[in-house]
Protein backbone atom coordinates (compact mmCIF):
# COMPACT_ATOMS: atom_id res chain seq x y z
CA UNK A 1 0.00 0.00 0.00
CA UNK A 2 1.33 3.68 -0.53
CA UNK A 3 1.57 5.42 2.25
CA UNK A 4 -0.80 8.15 2.78
CA UNK A 5 2.18 10.63 4.66
CA UNK A 6 4.12 10.70 1.40
CA UNK A 7 3.12 12.84 -1.74
CA UNK A 8 3.91 10.42 -4.50
CA UNK A 9 5.70 13.60 -5.89
CA UNK A 10 8.38 12.58 -3.35
CA UNK A 11 8.61 8.89 -3.97
CA UNK A 12 9.21 10.01 -7.91
CA UNK A 13 11.73 11.90 -6.51
CA UNK A 14 13.33 9.33 -4.64
CA UNK A 15 13.64 7.13 -8.10
CA UNK A 16 15.28 9.98 -9.62
CA UNK A 17 17.62 10.46 -6.50
CA UNK A 18 19.02 6.62 -6.72
CA UNK A 19 19.06 6.75 -10.69
CA UNK A 20 21.82 9.52 -10.11
CA UNK A 21 23.36 7.99 -6.98
CA UNK A 22 23.82 4.80 -9.51
CA UNK A 23 24.91 7.10 -12.13
CA UNK A 24 27.31 8.45 -9.75
CA UNK A 25 28.79 5.21 -8.64
CA UNK A 26 29.17 4.13 -12.29
CA UNK A 27 31.52 7.68 -12.75
CA UNK A 28 33.55 7.36 -9.78
CA UNK A 29 34.43 3.70 -11.00
CA UNK A 30 35.19 5.37 -14.57
CA UNK A 31 36.79 8.04 -13.09
CA UNK A 32 39.00 6.51 -10.03
CA UNK A 33 42.18 7.22 -12.63
CA UNK A 34 41.40 10.74 -12.62
CA UNK A 35 40.66 12.81 -15.95
CA UNK A 36 44.05 14.09 -16.15
CA UNK A 37 43.46 17.53 -16.17
CA UNK A 38 46.44 20.21 -17.48
CA UNK A 39 48.25 21.43 -14.18
CA UNK A 40 47.54 24.66 -13.56
CA UNK A 41 49.79 27.94 -12.13
CA UNK A 42 52.85 26.59 -13.65
CA UNK A 43 54.34 30.14 -12.55
CA UNK A 44 52.20 31.26 -15.40
CA UNK A 45 50.30 34.70 -14.85
CA UNK A 46 45.92 34.38 -15.27
CA UNK A 47 45.68 35.88 -18.92
CA UNK A 48 44.13 39.39 -19.49
CA UNK A 49 40.41 39.32 -19.38
CA UNK A 50 39.54 41.86 -21.97
CA UNK A 51 35.41 41.73 -21.41
CA UNK A 52 36.58 43.96 -18.42
CA UNK A 53 36.61 46.85 -21.08
CA UNK A 54 33.23 48.29 -22.14
CA UNK A 55 31.76 45.56 -24.97
CA UNK A 56 29.26 45.66 -27.86
CA UNK A 57 25.86 47.24 -27.33
CA UNK A 58 22.59 45.49 -27.25
CA UNK A 59 20.69 43.92 -30.04
CA UNK A 60 17.26 42.66 -31.07
CA UNK A 61 18.42 39.62 -32.52
CA UNK A 62 21.09 37.11 -31.19
CA UNK A 63 23.95 35.79 -33.17
CA UNK A 64 26.57 33.17 -32.13
CA UNK A 65 29.88 33.98 -31.16
CA UNK A 66 31.84 34.18 -34.77
CA UNK A 67 34.55 31.83 -33.24
CA UNK A 68 32.01 29.20 -32.45
CA UNK A 69 30.47 29.11 -36.35
CA UNK A 70 29.21 25.38 -37.50
CA UNK A 71 27.58 24.98 -39.97
CA UNK A 72 25.68 22.47 -42.37
CA UNK A 73 26.74 20.53 -45.16
CA UNK A 74 25.01 21.18 -47.79
CA UNK A 75 24.31 18.10 -51.04
CA UNK A 76 22.38 19.58 -53.49
CA UNK A 77 22.00 19.63 -57.89
CA UNK A 78 20.64 22.53 -58.72
CA UNK A 79 20.89 24.22 -55.48
CA UNK A 80 17.30 24.43 -54.96
CA UNK A 81 17.06 20.17 -54.42
CA UNK A 82 19.16 18.00 -51.99
CA UNK A 83 20.25 18.22 -48.22
CA UNK A 84 21.77 20.53 -45.53
CA UNK A 85 23.21 17.97 -43.01
CA UNK A 86 23.07 18.90 -39.15
CA UNK A 87 26.64 18.66 -37.44
CA UNK A 88 25.74 16.29 -35.06
CA UNK A 89 29.23 16.24 -33.99
CA UNK A 90 29.08 19.67 -32.82
CA UNK A 91 26.37 19.68 -31.36
CA UNK A 92 25.41 19.71 -27.30
CA UNK A 93 22.38 18.39 -25.60
CA UNK A 94 19.65 16.80 -27.34
CA UNK A 95 17.92 20.41 -28.77
CA UNK A 96 19.35 21.38 -32.30
CA UNK A 97 19.76 25.06 -32.90
CA UNK A 98 16.93 25.57 -35.36
CA UNK A 99 19.85 27.11 -37.98
CA UNK A 100 21.28 23.93 -37.92
CA UNK A 101 18.28 21.72 -38.18
CA UNK A 102 18.86 19.62 -41.49
CA UNK A 103 17.00 20.11 -44.08
CA UNK A 104 15.57 18.19 -47.08
CA UNK A 105 13.64 19.92 -50.22
CA UNK A 106 12.87 19.07 -53.65
CA UNK A 107 11.42 22.19 -55.02
CA UNK A 108 13.11 25.21 -53.54
CA UNK A 109 12.23 27.19 -50.32
CA UNK A 110 8.95 28.82 -50.74
CA UNK A 111 8.61 32.58 -49.71
CA UNK A 112 5.14 32.59 -47.98
CA UNK A 113 3.40 35.46 -46.90
CA UNK A 114 1.80 34.31 -43.37
CA UNK A 115 -0.94 36.65 -44.03
CA UNK A 116 -1.95 35.73 -46.87
CA UNK A 117 -1.24 31.64 -46.37
CA UNK A 118 -3.97 29.48 -45.58
CA UNK A 119 -4.75 25.90 -44.80
CA UNK A 120 -7.96 23.81 -46.66
CA UNK A 121 -9.25 21.02 -45.06
CA UNK A 122 -11.66 18.97 -47.67
CA UNK A 123 -12.39 15.77 -48.97
CA UNK A 124 -14.20 13.25 -46.99
CA UNK A 125 -15.29 15.91 -44.44
CA UNK A 126 -18.80 17.33 -43.45
CA UNK A 127 -17.89 20.90 -43.32
CA UNK A 128 -14.80 21.95 -45.07
CA UNK A 129 -12.63 24.77 -43.68
CA UNK A 130 -10.28 26.87 -45.13
CA UNK A 131 -7.94 28.58 -41.88
CA UNK A 132 -5.58 31.55 -41.73
CA UNK A 133 -2.57 31.60 -39.48
CA UNK A 134 -4.27 33.39 -36.49
CA UNK A 135 -7.33 31.38 -36.56
CA UNK A 136 -5.04 28.35 -36.50
CA UNK A 137 -2.91 29.93 -33.38
CA UNK A 138 -6.07 30.65 -31.34
CA UNK A 139 -6.69 27.08 -31.23
CA UNK A 140 -5.68 24.74 -28.52
CA UNK A 141 -1.99 24.46 -29.19
CA UNK A 142 1.04 21.72 -27.65
CA UNK A 143 4.73 21.83 -27.64
CA UNK A 144 6.81 18.62 -27.78
CA UNK A 145 10.26 17.82 -28.05
CA UNK A 146 10.39 15.33 -31.05
CA UNK A 147 13.53 14.12 -33.57
CA UNK A 148 12.77 14.21 -37.03
CA UNK A 149 14.45 11.91 -39.50
CA UNK A 150 15.20 11.72 -43.18
CA UNK A 151 14.78 7.80 -44.33
CA UNK A 152 17.52 8.46 -46.33
CA UNK A 153 20.11 9.02 -43.52
CA UNK A 154 23.05 7.03 -43.39
CA UNK A 155 21.98 5.60 -47.22
CA UNK A 156 24.17 3.36 -47.98
CA UNK A 157 26.01 3.48 -51.37
CA UNK A 158 26.44 7.23 -51.91
CA UNK A 159 30.10 7.94 -53.40
CA UNK A 160 32.00 9.40 -51.75
CA UNK A 161 32.12 8.05 -48.61
CA UNK A 162 31.31 10.24 -45.90
CA UNK A 163 34.07 10.98 -43.72
CA UNK A 164 31.98 12.85 -40.28
CA UNK A 165 28.84 11.39 -38.91
CA UNK A 166 27.44 14.88 -40.28
CA UNK A 167 27.71 13.34 -43.24
CA UNK A 168 26.67 9.74 -42.17
CA UNK A 169 24.03 10.96 -40.02
CA UNK A 170 23.40 14.43 -40.14
CA UNK A 171 19.90 14.01 -41.37
CA UNK A 172 18.60 13.82 -38.39
CA UNK A 173 17.59 16.52 -35.95
CA UNK A 174 15.43 17.61 -32.75
CA UNK A 175 13.31 20.26 -32.10
CA UNK A 176 10.49 21.17 -30.00
CA UNK A 177 7.72 22.04 -32.32
CA UNK A 178 4.71 23.87 -30.94
CA UNK A 179 1.24 23.35 -32.67
CA UNK A 180 -2.44 22.28 -32.91
CA UNK A 181 -3.07 19.04 -32.39
CA UNK A 182 -4.53 18.07 -35.67
CA UNK A 183 -7.51 15.49 -33.92
CA UNK A 184 -8.96 19.40 -32.84
CA UNK A 185 -9.19 20.42 -36.62
CA UNK A 186 -10.47 16.69 -37.69
CA UNK A 187 -13.21 16.76 -35.17
CA UNK A 188 -14.64 19.94 -35.90
CA UNK A 189 -14.78 19.22 -39.77
CA UNK A 190 -16.46 16.17 -39.42
CA UNK A 191 -14.67 13.05 -41.08
CA UNK A 192 -16.82 10.95 -42.81
CA UNK A 193 -17.22 7.45 -42.28
CA UNK A 194 -15.48 6.21 -45.39
CA UNK A 195 -12.14 8.65 -44.80
CA UNK A 196 -9.29 6.03 -44.16
CA UNK A 197 -6.60 7.90 -45.05
CA UNK A 198 -5.10 11.82 -45.16
CA UNK A 199 -3.37 13.53 -48.24
CA UNK A 200 -1.17 16.19 -47.36
CA UNK A 201 0.35 19.00 -49.71
CA UNK A 202 2.99 21.51 -49.51
CA UNK A 203 3.27 25.03 -51.10
CA UNK A 204 6.52 24.35 -52.78
CA UNK A 205 7.08 22.88 -56.04
CA UNK A 206 8.37 19.77 -54.98
CA UNK A 207 5.38 17.00 -55.52
CA UNK A 208 6.16 16.04 -51.60
CA UNK A 209 2.62 15.22 -51.19
CA UNK A 210 2.18 12.25 -48.98
CA UNK A 211 -0.72 9.89 -48.00
CA UNK A 212 -1.12 9.05 -43.65
CA UNK A 213 -3.23 6.46 -42.50
CA UNK A 214 -6.15 8.13 -39.95
CA UNK A 215 -5.49 6.13 -37.24
CA UNK A 216 -1.98 8.02 -36.77
CA UNK A 217 -3.02 11.60 -37.21
CA UNK A 218 -5.76 10.94 -35.12
CA UNK A 219 -3.07 9.95 -32.21
CA UNK A 220 -0.45 12.62 -32.20
CA UNK A 221 0.10 14.56 -35.40
CA UNK A 222 0.47 18.03 -35.24
CA UNK A 223 0.07 20.86 -37.95
CA UNK A 224 2.75 23.35 -36.06
CA UNK A 225 4.13 26.23 -36.55
CA UNK A 226 6.92 26.39 -33.72
CA UNK A 227 10.11 25.18 -33.45
CA UNK A 228 12.00 26.13 -30.26
CA UNK A 229 10.71 28.61 -28.99
CA UNK A 230 9.79 31.02 -32.24
CA UNK A 231 8.56 30.85 -35.65
CA UNK A 232 9.65 27.68 -37.68
CA UNK A 233 12.40 28.26 -40.16
CA UNK A 234 11.69 28.83 -43.60
CA UNK A 235 13.88 25.79 -44.25
CA UNK A 236 11.78 23.52 -42.07
CA UNK A 237 8.63 24.67 -43.39
CA UNK A 238 7.36 28.20 -42.30
CA UNK A 239 4.31 29.20 -41.92
CA UNK A 240 3.11 25.69 -41.35
CA UNK A 241 3.87 22.27 -41.61
CA UNK A 242 2.99 18.81 -40.16
CA UNK A 243 4.76 17.04 -37.88
CA UNK A 244 3.98 13.30 -37.67
CA UNK A 245 6.05 12.11 -34.31
CA UNK A 246 8.47 9.62 -34.95
CA UNK A 247 7.39 8.43 -38.44
CA UNK A 248 9.95 9.40 -41.81
CA UNK A 249 11.06 12.92 -42.17
CA UNK A 250 9.40 12.66 -45.99
CA UNK A 251 5.74 12.55 -44.31
CA UNK A 252 6.14 15.54 -42.44
CA UNK A 253 4.73 17.96 -45.26
CA UNK A 254 6.37 21.32 -44.78
CA UNK A 255 4.96 24.62 -45.88
CA UNK A 256 1.58 23.15 -45.47
CA UNK A 257 -1.32 23.95 -47.19
CA UNK A 258 -3.77 21.26 -48.03
CA UNK A 259 -5.02 18.55 -46.20
CA UNK A 260 -7.59 16.13 -47.94
CA UNK A 261 -9.58 13.31 -46.21
CA UNK A 262 -9.68 10.44 -48.67
CA UNK A 263 -10.35 6.73 -48.87
CA UNK A 264 -7.31 5.12 -49.55
CA UNK A 265 -3.79 5.86 -50.21
CA UNK A 266 -2.66 7.96 -53.16
CA UNK A 267 0.26 6.28 -54.02
CA UNK A 268 1.81 9.43 -54.45
CA UNK A 269 5.02 10.39 -56.04
CA UNK A 270 6.89 9.62 -52.94
CA UNK A 271 5.32 6.49 -51.72
CA UNK A 272 5.91 4.80 -54.94
CA UNK A 273 8.85 5.65 -57.13
CA UNK A 274 10.43 8.30 -54.64
CA UNK A 275 10.65 6.24 -51.59
CA UNK A 276 9.87 2.40 -52.02
CA UNK A 277 12.61 -0.62 -51.75
CA UNK A 278 13.32 -3.51 -54.05
CA UNK A 279 13.09 -6.63 -51.77
CA UNK A 280 15.31 -9.64 -52.59
CA UNK A 281 11.87 -11.25 -53.37
CA UNK A 282 10.99 -8.44 -56.11
CA UNK A 283 8.29 -7.02 -54.14
CA UNK A 284 8.44 -3.30 -52.58
CA UNK A 285 8.94 -2.31 -49.30
CA UNK A 286 6.29 0.35 -49.06
CA UNK A 287 4.72 2.57 -46.52
CA UNK A 288 6.97 1.89 -43.50
CA UNK A 289 6.73 4.97 -42.17
CA UNK A 290 8.40 4.31 -38.47
CA UNK A 291 11.81 5.38 -37.55
CA UNK A 292 13.23 2.48 -35.92
CA UNK A 293 15.74 2.53 -33.05
CA UNK A 294 19.11 3.95 -33.94
CA UNK A 295 21.96 5.57 -32.71
CA UNK A 296 25.57 6.82 -33.38
CA UNK A 297 28.72 7.58 -31.37
CA UNK A 298 29.63 11.78 -32.29
CA UNK A 299 32.28 11.80 -30.40
CA UNK A 300 34.86 10.36 -31.28
CA UNK A 301 33.50 10.25 -34.59
CA UNK A 302 34.86 10.60 -38.28
CA UNK A 303 37.13 13.72 -38.88
CA UNK A 304 38.29 14.01 -35.61
CA UNK A 305 41.65 13.78 -33.82
CA UNK A 306 42.59 12.49 -30.07
CA UNK A 307 45.21 14.65 -28.20
CA UNK A 308 46.77 11.19 -26.96
CA UNK A 309 46.31 8.54 -24.71
CA UNK A 310 44.05 9.60 -21.22
CA UNK A 311 40.74 10.25 -20.70
CA UNK A 312 37.65 10.62 -22.77
CA UNK A 313 33.88 10.79 -22.68
CA UNK A 314 32.51 8.97 -25.35
CA UNK A 315 29.22 10.54 -26.20
CA UNK A 316 26.45 10.06 -28.79
CA UNK A 317 23.25 10.19 -29.75
CA UNK A 318 19.75 7.43 -29.60
CA UNK A 319 16.64 7.83 -30.47
CA UNK A 320 13.26 5.73 -31.36
CA UNK A 321 10.39 6.21 -33.83
CA UNK A 322 8.30 3.83 -31.76
CA UNK A 323 8.85 6.09 -27.90
CA UNK A 324 11.83 6.34 -25.12
CA UNK A 325 15.10 4.72 -25.30
CA UNK A 326 15.77 2.22 -22.97
CA UNK A 327 19.34 1.60 -22.94
CA UNK A 328 22.79 2.13 -25.11
CA UNK A 329 25.73 -0.30 -25.26
CA UNK A 330 29.26 1.19 -26.55
CA UNK A 331 31.93 -1.17 -27.45
CA UNK A 332 35.34 -0.15 -27.87
CA UNK A 333 36.82 -3.09 -29.16
CA UNK A 334 34.29 -3.81 -32.11
CA UNK A 335 31.79 -5.66 -31.09
CA UNK A 336 33.55 -8.03 -28.74
CA UNK A 337 32.42 -6.55 -25.10
CA UNK A 338 29.85 -4.03 -24.52
CA UNK A 339 29.50 -1.23 -21.77
CA UNK A 340 26.16 -0.01 -20.31
CA UNK A 341 26.45 4.17 -21.34
CA UNK A 342 24.27 6.61 -19.00
CA UNK A 343 21.56 8.31 -20.95
CA UNK A 344 21.42 12.04 -20.17
CA UNK A 345 17.86 13.46 -18.72
CA UNK A 346 15.35 14.43 -20.30
CA UNK A 347 14.82 10.68 -21.80
CA UNK A 348 11.83 12.01 -24.18
CA UNK A 349 9.95 9.21 -26.34
CA UNK A 350 10.71 10.00 -30.47
CA UNK A 351 13.29 12.69 -28.96
CA UNK A 352 17.23 12.45 -29.40
CA UNK A 353 18.36 10.66 -26.26
CA UNK A 354 21.79 11.68 -25.23
CA UNK A 355 24.06 9.04 -24.20
CA UNK A 356 27.91 9.39 -22.69
CA UNK A 357 30.60 7.26 -21.18
CA UNK A 358 33.96 7.30 -19.28
CA UNK A 359 36.59 5.98 -21.49
CA UNK A 360 40.70 5.49 -20.96
CA UNK A 361 41.78 5.17 -24.17
CA UNK A 362 45.63 3.21 -24.24
CA UNK A 363 46.90 4.73 -27.31
CA UNK A 364 46.64 1.39 -29.38
CA UNK A 365 43.56 1.19 -32.42
CA UNK A 366 39.88 0.84 -31.22
CA UNK A 367 36.94 0.25 -32.78
CA UNK A 368 33.99 2.26 -31.24
CA UNK A 369 30.11 1.41 -31.76
CA UNK A 370 26.83 2.19 -30.11
CA UNK A 371 23.69 0.13 -29.97
CA UNK A 372 20.46 1.25 -29.10
CA UNK A 373 17.49 -0.97 -27.45
CA UNK A 374 14.11 1.02 -27.26
CA UNK A 375 10.88 0.44 -24.80
CA UNK A 376 9.51 -2.20 -26.86
CA UNK A 377 12.74 -4.23 -26.19
CA UNK A 378 13.73 -3.84 -29.99
CA UNK A 379 17.63 -3.69 -30.82
CA UNK A 380 19.55 -1.93 -33.08
CA UNK A 381 20.39 -4.42 -35.99
CA UNK A 382 23.80 -4.50 -37.38
CA UNK A 383 24.27 -3.97 -41.10
CA UNK A 384 24.73 -7.60 -41.73
CA UNK A 385 21.70 -8.35 -39.81
CA UNK A 386 19.99 -5.55 -42.23
CA UNK A 387 21.08 -7.03 -45.27
CA UNK A 388 19.80 -10.65 -44.31
CA UNK A 389 16.28 -9.34 -44.62
CA UNK A 390 16.53 -6.55 -47.01
CA UNK A 391 19.07 -7.56 -49.62
CA UNK A 392 22.11 -5.48 -51.15
CA UNK A 393 19.32 -2.94 -52.67
CA UNK A 394 18.29 -1.56 -50.22
CA UNK A 395 19.05 2.28 -49.83
CA UNK A 396 16.26 3.93 -47.05
CA UNK A 397 15.82 3.40 -43.43
CA UNK A 398 19.48 1.90 -42.47
CA UNK A 399 19.64 1.78 -38.57
CA UNK A 400 22.50 -0.27 -38.54
CA UNK A 401 24.96 0.17 -35.92
CA UNK A 402 27.91 2.70 -36.77
CA UNK A 403 31.62 2.03 -36.44
CA UNK A 404 34.24 4.58 -36.17
CA UNK A 405 38.23 3.32 -35.81
CA UNK A 406 40.21 5.62 -33.90
CA UNK A 407 43.66 4.66 -35.22
CA UNK A 408 47.07 4.59 -32.80
CA UNK A 409 47.98 8.19 -34.41
CA UNK A 410 44.37 9.47 -32.85
CA UNK A 411 42.78 10.01 -36.22
CA UNK A 412 39.40 9.10 -36.29
CA UNK A 413 37.81 7.06 -39.24
CA UNK A 414 34.34 5.91 -41.08
CA UNK A 415 35.10 2.22 -41.23
CA UNK A 416 31.22 1.81 -42.73
CA UNK A 417 31.50 0.84 -46.78
N1 LIG B 1 6.55 20.41 -48.89
C1 LIG B 1 7.63 19.66 -48.64
N2 LIG B 1 7.66 18.95 -47.49
C2 LIG B 1 8.74 18.19 -47.20
C3 LIG B 1 9.83 18.09 -48.10
C4 LIG B 1 9.78 18.85 -49.30
O1 LIG B 1 10.69 18.85 -50.13
N3 LIG B 1 8.67 19.64 -49.51
N4 LIG B 1 10.88 17.26 -47.79
C5 LIG B 1 10.57 16.15 -46.89
C6 LIG B 1 11.70 15.37 -46.46
S1 LIG B 1 12.32 14.23 -47.54
C7 LIG B 1 12.15 15.42 -45.16
S2 LIG B 1 13.34 14.37 -44.62
C8 LIG B 1 11.64 16.44 -44.20
C9 LIG B 1 12.76 17.29 -43.71
O2 LIG B 1 12.30 18.28 -42.84
P1 LIG B 1 13.30 19.45 -42.46
O3 LIG B 1 13.82 20.01 -43.77
O4 LIG B 1 12.55 20.42 -41.65
O5 LIG B 1 14.43 18.81 -41.69
O6 LIG B 1 10.66 17.27 -44.79
C10 LIG B 1 9.79 16.61 -45.67
N5 LIG B 1 8.73 17.51 -46.03
MO1 LIG C 1 13.65 12.82 -46.39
Amino acid sequence: MSDPTTHPESSRQDRSRRRFLQGGVALSAALAAGVGLPLAGQAQPAPDDPAKSLGAPLRPYGERAPSAAQGRVTQAKPAERGGSFTPLDETLGIITPSDLHYVVQRGGRPDIDPQKHRLLISGLVDRPVLLTMEELKRLPSTSRILFLECSGNSRLGRPPTPKSVQGTHGLTACSEWTGVPLAILLRDVGVQPGARWLVAEGADATGNERSLPLAKVMDDVLVAYGQNGEALRPDNGYPLRLIVPGWEGNVNVKWLRRLTLVDRPYMTRMESTGHASLMPDGTARQFNFVMEAKSVITFPSGGQQLGGPGFYEIRGLAWSGRGLVRRVEVSTNDGQTWQDASLQEPVLPRAHTRFRLAWHWDGREAVLQSRCTDETGYVQPTLAEVVRVRGQNFVFFNNAIHSWRVAADGSVHNVQV
